[in-house]
């Protein structure tokens, strides 16, 4: 946050006697906001400046941001005292949890056959669109494991799925321990999630 204040020598004396709106000026901290999925930042100044000129082009007392980037104002008040002030706006969406589901049932009859994602808004997961399942992901690993902790199957960039048999050898029927780990792209910010799958109905 840059901010400035500039007032005429010959008013600062009035200036001391009471509060000039121009010395309330504060746009506040610089932001990270999640700009994409809709969310915005605005503001309402005082109506006490002459004049008021956002970076924008905008001149009104409010204004709404939709979008990153770099946002200045410059106001003055009728004794000609000016001030600026700047606040930059960052683009970040803290991801989604990853949706999985505890149990699986790989006897191919099309229901609940493979370990994945979770649908998403009615959409299935694909290769194509994984990267649709958490916001700015830029990379995701998968690695599932018995219960003695042996790596049954691994994967890197491409869609978490398992249905028993990828990997090393066919699964009995039991409970089985993954690893998803995530990075997105904006902070490159490391997330892990793990859980607990239970195979049923495979034998
Ligand atoms: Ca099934």
């Amino acid at each position: 946050m840059v901010k400035s204040g500039v007032c005429p020598a010959e008013y600062s004396a009035s200036a001391s006697l009471s509060i000039d709106p121009i010395y309330l000026l504060n746009l506040g901290p610089d932001s990270t906001i999640c700009f994409s999925t809709g969310h915005q930042w605005s503001t309402t100044l005082p109506d006490t400046f002459a004049s008021i000129l956002w970076s924008t082009g905008a001149t009104d007392t409010a204004i709404t941001v939709k979008h990153a980037g770099i946002l200045t104002l410059n106001v003055s008040t009728k004794y000609g005292c000016k001030a600026q002030d700047e606040v930059v706006f960052e683009e970040y969406c803290v991801p989604n949890e990853i949706c999985f589901p505890d149990v699986i049932t790989p006897n191919n009859d099309g229901i609940n056959d493979v370990f994945m994602p979770c649908f998403d808004n009615f959409i299935k997961i694909t290769d194509d669109n994984y990267k649709g399942v958490v916001d700015h992901i830029e990379f995701i690993s998968f690695e599932i494991f018995n219960r003695w902790g042996v790596l049954l199957f691994a994967s890197e960039n491409t869609l978490p799925q398992w249905d028993g048999d990828k990997g090393s050898s066919s699964s009995p029927d039991g409970t089985y321990y993954w690893i998803v780990n995530y990075r997105d792209q904006i902070k490159h910010e490391n997330h892990q999630q793990t859980g607990y799958l239970t195979v049923m109905g495979k034998n």
